[in-house]
């Protein structure tokens, strides 16, 4: 048997955590035969543990195989004590009468003691994943504070808009979603996203040739970056089963390898495409069978596309300067 993956999970009592755990610690994350022990970290307030304590009752009443143990930990130290994979789940959600920037610092606040956290104590090669919003900044802020980390240690979701528009892609064309490769997210996980597919195939044919221009510009774009907001309207809350499951998509392909698929992270950048460096960015990544990954290289990206990827890097350049007082020198 292998030596479980030590995971830790922040926010696991809250809706995505819920629909996270149970599917990590069935296998679907790492494999069918590599177990997993998971530390969770919650909010330290009564009824946050309790939600907490229920959540973990479930666990253990699935008796799953692959689950090697599990331990709810309040200390951010202890609770990346040597852990090699780390989701950022739990965070802040904008309250009445919040601004935007109080937003952005309140989250600031919670991912600059989580990354110093992770600096002291994670494992040298740990793959830390932020979704809690904004999840592209967060992540930098987190990164930031662990300097004695690998920057590439750290990476943002935009797994889900990936997903999104490869289900949005194959409804419209009828080809199976798996049939598709190639589909690429840029930027910031915000309404300024650019889902691209510019050099998706779809069963090897060029994915622009079975659309027209418009119905990308005017209904599969938007459809795409604004598909958290329908849900919300539909459902009455935000998405939670589908974010869980690009959560554990991400990790699988960034654990295990995307076998020559082009998958999106949010990554800090090295200058491609010009994202200034550092800046975390959704990019089109290839991740090898060791777990190290490379921003696909050298497209030939459209005008309009520059000029979007543009656009995204002053929406975050903006957040950055929110945040100036959470980054250390
Ligand atoms: P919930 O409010 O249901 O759960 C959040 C949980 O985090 C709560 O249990 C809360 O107590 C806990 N928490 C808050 N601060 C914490 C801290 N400092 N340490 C540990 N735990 C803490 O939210 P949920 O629907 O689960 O969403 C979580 C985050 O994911 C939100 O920020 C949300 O905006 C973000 N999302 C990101 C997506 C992405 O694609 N990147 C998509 C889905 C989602 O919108």
């Amino acid at each position: 048997m292998k030596a479980p993956v030590r995971v830790t999970v922040t926010g696991p009592a809250g809706q995505i955590g819920y629909a996270t755990l149970f599917r990590i610690a069935s296998g679907a994350m790492f494999g069918p035969d590599q177990p997993v022990f998971l530390t969770l970290l919650e909010r330290a307030n009564p009824t946050s543990a309790a939600a907490l304590k229920g959540v973990m009752m479930e666990l253990s009443d699935c008796a799953f195989p692959l689950l090697a143990g599990m331990r709810a930990v309040q200390d951010p130290v202890e609770a990346f004590r040597d852990c090699e994979v780390a989701l950022l789940i739990g965070a802040r959600p904008r309250g009445p009468g919040m601004e935007r920037a109080d937003l952005l610092e309140a989250n600031a606040a919670i991912f600059r003691q989580q990354g110093q956290a992770l600096n002291v104590a994670a494992s040298r090669n740990v793959k830390v994943l932020v979704v809690g919003n904004p999840c592209n900044t967060n992540a930098w802020i987190a990164m930031k504070n662990a300097p004695d980390l690998d920057p590439k240690c750290f990476s943002a979701m935009l797994r889900l808009d990936q997903n999104r528009a490869m289900s949005q892609f194959a409804e419209k064309t009828g080809a199976p979603v798996a049939s598709i490769e190639h589909m690429a997210v840029w930027g910031n996980h915000s309404p300024a996203m650019v889902p691209d597919i510019t050099f998706a195939t779809v069963e090897g044919k060029a994915a622009p040739s079975l659309v027209d221009d418009e119905w990308v510009k005017n209904d599969f774009m938007p459809t795409v970056a604004k598909r958290g907001s329908a849900i919300i309207a539909a459902r009455g809350a935000s998405s939670a089963a589908s974010a869980g499951s690009a959560a554990i998509d991400h990790i699988h392909d960034w654990f295990c390898g995307s076998e020559g698929r082009w998958v999106t992270m949010g990554v800090p950048s090295d200058g491609s495409y010009g994202v200034p460096e550092g800046m975390v960015f959704g990019f089109p990544c290839i991740v090898k069978e060791d777990g190290s990954y490379e921003i696909v290289k050298g497209l030939e990206l459209t005008e309009d596309t520059k000029a979007r990827i543009a656009k995204n890097v002053a929406e975050l350049q903006g957040e950055q300067q929110a945040v100036a007082a959470f980054i250390p020198n």
